[in-house]
């Protein structure tokens, strides 16, 4: 046992071989599966030991990935809370296991904070603002602009709060609704056939489909151009995420926009782990930089892009 002991237990050596176990959500969209290659290839190229969880975004599968974390001593636990309530218990039991928690990409909602050393991931209510002031700056002047939402997980962090930040912007607007909104789970069957149930029901009456990830938004491309219409045009397509399935989508003139949610930050996770675990201080929350792209930059983006 080397240096000070830090408040959840004791410190090791940065460059020390450290046991590190992931509970991620699963592998329901192309910016998970990207954020899960990015966790895994960072944890073993610094030289640590990966226990990996795909919990096929079931909660019961992470809080048991978490206890078998615990039960094997791993030194410290990266976790991506498919939704934000109901893990405060076998989060306690890991403090109490004195195994420090990271909070990857999404949150969870509990009052006692000492229960996650930090949370890595990005603003998403920053991100559901860029789709409502995007598509302001695009259609104010348009008179009623009816707009669908394609809601990602239920209770998951990023549905909550891409949800409250485009609302935050679009209320101010009062010929901007929300005619029909409902949940696609962030996958591409799922947003098609949600879609497919919208254009059923509102079919010439959508100007907007507002997709809580792009995922959903490739989905629901498909859907409005087998009900006959045309996406990107005749509905305009908001995604989120910047992942290649909507670059490819908007340089084929089918997608409008993508406000980037990046899912690149392994060597991030990896550095704040090693620093806490050396017994250094880290920051409570981490916001990861990002941007938005349109189907006018998207040609010449999409060879660029890593994910
Ligand atoms: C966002 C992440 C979301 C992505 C979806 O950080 O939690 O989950 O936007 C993924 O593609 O399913």
């Amino acid at each position: 046992d080397t240096g000070s002991d830090t408040e959840e237990g004791d410190s090791k050596e940065a460059s020390e071989k450290l046991v590190i176990g992931f509970s991620q959500v699963g592998a329901e969209s192309e910016w998970r599966t990207a954020n899960t290659t990015s966790m895994q290839d960072a944890i073993t190229d610094a030289g640590h030991e990966l226990k990996f969880s795909d919990a096929q975004q079931k909660q019961e599968n992470q809080i048991k990935a978490i206890r078998s974390f615990i039960a094997q001593k791993v030194d410290a636990i990266v976790f991506s809370p498919v939704v934000e309530t109901g893990f405060e218990t076998v989060l306690q039991e890991a403090k109490d296991a004195k195994i420090p928690v990271f909070l990857s990409d999404r949150a969870v909602d509990i009052e006692d904070d000492s229960l996650w050393v930090t949370f890595l991931g990005s603003d998403f209510i920053e991100e559901g603002k860029k789709a409502g002031n995007w598509l302001v700056e695009e259609m104010e002047g348009e008179g009623e602009v009816n707009i669908v939402e394609l809601q990602g997980t239920v209770g998951s962090a990023p549905a909550i709060d891409r949800k409250e930040g485009f609302e935050q912007i679009i209320s101010e607007y009062p010929n901007f609704e929300i005619t029909k909104s409902q949940t696609g789970d962030f996958t591409r069957a799922k947003g098609k056939e949600v879609m497919e149930a919208f254009l059923k029901s509102d079919g010439d009456n959508i100007d907007v489909l507002y997709a809580h990830n792009d995922d959903m938004a490739i989905g629901a491309i498909q859907a409005i151009e087998e009900y006959g219409l045309k996406p990107a045009e005749d509905i305009v397509i908001i995604g989120v995420d910047a992942v290649k399935g909507a670059f490819e989508a908007m340089a084929a003139g089918k997608m409008n926009v993508t406000i980037e949610c990046n899912p690149l930050f392994g060597p991030q996770m990896v550095e704040i782990i090693e620093q806490y675990l050396a017994g250094e201080e880290v920051p409570k929350r981490i916001a990861v930089e990002e941007s938005m792209y349109t189907m006018d930059q998207a040609e010449e983006l999409l060879p660029t892009r890593q994910y």
